[in-house]
């Protein structure tokens, strides 16, 4: 009986956190996408642009009545709209999971749920689940897949929260008391269709239903991503818990602000924090790639590709992972500003992704000239410095370290001379730069190095 004991346990999957973390804390590099109906309205109403915030949150923002919203609905039909293109380019980007929104504020399901009758198969012209090509592309390319889900807020079925800027610093606010008292006194809603039945029960109806059914139609699920607690309580967090049971491996997000499920990564939203903000947790930041989350035709202040790289540089340099967004249009296409960042994103991770890839926060105190990452082997270490700005003279210094290198090149280049020197380690490199967003040198030391600069660790 002993022996039966044991192959029982070997079998037993870990779903320790960190056994469910590993890939991601591998991977480093996500795809956000925001799509829905919304797009369909791309930022505007009756002629007039929108006027504060995302394009996807256009209806809460123009406050466009739900009969309106849900009739523009009908001629949805995103005949263009090729799931294996995307998750081709999200590999060809370097980015190893995608997570999709599956409902947003607008609570418009993408995928065939019995729960809502808003829905991509009851309330569109389209009439198919969009969910399902995703996942099945996922799965041939090896692409984790995770699902956005405004669990609470939702202006379209009835019983849904609504969320106001006024609630921002609520959601700070673990013990979530503001939210509650914001929640009392102000409902939020601007047509009584928003009314007819209670948050409650919307839970009860929607949320809960909901969750269950993407946690059992579309195989794996990676990640569940909520959004905005506003009107949450621990009773619903409870079951929305519960409701992810059959996903035993997923990881959940912080948004839910509720004690009984504070999830497992932090979010930071449009910024990366300072090392000196970094609490040991998981984190990943989200970012657009202009400033909106869903598709919004008058928007064209684009991220140049410089700095989407070295975003990525500096997150992984301090342990985090970088959540890159696109926002397809309403026929399915992804806009051209998008896909060719995400091309030459691509190609200069095709040279450097092993300084990305499975990289650790850096264990030392930030340098002027670029950013670090480190690998640990079992008896040497290796850092990855990402030089942003190239000497001119050919000379880098590395103050405060005094370990044997082993062994130093630049990524796709040559090798690179070293010199430990009293003021610290001495690279000689090229006069130009390999690469003019972010040269990579890799130095082998002997020995591992202690963090001298993360908080807690
Ligand atoms: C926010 C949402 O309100 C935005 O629309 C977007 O989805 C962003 C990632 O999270 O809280």
């Amino acid at each position: 009986s002993g022996l039966f004991f044991l192959s029982l346990s070997a079998l037993a999957q870990d779903t320790s956190k960190n056994a469910r973390m590993q890939w991601w804390r591998e991977a480093r590099f996500g795809m956000f996408i925001h799509w829905g109906v919304y797009s369909q309205w791309a930022g505007v109403y009756h002629g007039h642009q929108q006027a504060r915030g995302g394009a996807e949150w256009i209806m809460n923002r123009s406050k466009i009545p739900v009969a309106e919203y849900q009739q523009r609905a009908r001629s949805f039909n995103p005949t263009a709209y090729d799931a294996d293109a995307w998750v081709r380019l999200a590999k060809e980007a370097g980015m190893k999971y995608i997570i999709i929104t599956a409902k947003h504020h607008d609570g418009f399901a993408l995928f065939n749920s019995k729960a809502s009758k808003w829905d991509i198969t009851d309330a569109t012209a389209y009439g198919k689940d969009l969910l399902k090509p995703l996942a099945e592309a996922c799965r041939r390319h090896g692409m984790k897949l995770g699902f956005y889900y405004s669990q609470a807020q939702d202006w379209n079925n009835p019983g849904g929260s609504v969320a106001r800027k006024e609630m921002r610093e609520g959601w700070a606010n673990p013990d979530s008391a503001r939210i509650d008292a914001y929640t009392a006194a102000h409902k939020g809603h601007w047509d009584p269709a928003q009314e007819t039945r209670s948050f409650e029960q919307y839970i009860d109806e929607v949320a809960v239903p909901q969750v269950r059914e993407l946690m059992t139609n579309y195989g794996e699920v990676a990640v569940l991503w909520w959004d905005t607690p506003t009107g949450m309580t621990d009773e619903a967090a409870g079951k929305l818990k519960a409701a992810l049971a059959s996903q035993p491996m997923i990881i959940t997000n912080d948004r839910l602000k509720r004690p009984n499920f504070p999830g497992d990564t932090k979010t930071p939203e449009q910024k990366i924090p300072t090392q000196a903000e970094l609490d040991g947790q998981d984190w990943e930041t989200c970012m657009t790639m202009n400033g909106s989350w869903g598709y919004k035709s008058w928007d064209d202040k684009w991220k140049p590709t410089e700095t989407l790289i070295r975003n990525l540089v500096d997150i992984a340099s301090k342990g985090g992972n970088y959540l890159l967004n696109i926002g397809p249009k309403e026929d399915g296409t992804i806009p051209q500003e998008s896909i060719g960042r995400l091309k030459q994103i691509g190609a200069w991770m095709k040279v450097n992704g092993e300084a990305i890839y499975a990289s650790k926060a850096s264990p030392l105190a930030p340098l002027p000239w670029g950013r670090v990452t480190r690998k640990e082997g079992a008896k040497t270490t290796t850092l990855y410095f990402s030089v942003f700005d190239w000497p001119q003279d050919g000379r880098l210094l590395v103050p405060g370290i005094s370990k044997e290198v082993v062994s130093a090149s630049i990524l796709g280049g040559g090798k690179v001379k070293t010199e430990l020197t009293p003021e610290g380690l001495k690279l000689q490199v090229p006069a130009t730069a390999p690469d003019p967003v972010a040269s990579v040198i890799r130095v082998t030391f002997r020995g591992q190095f202690e963090n001298v600069n993360l908080p807690g660790k």
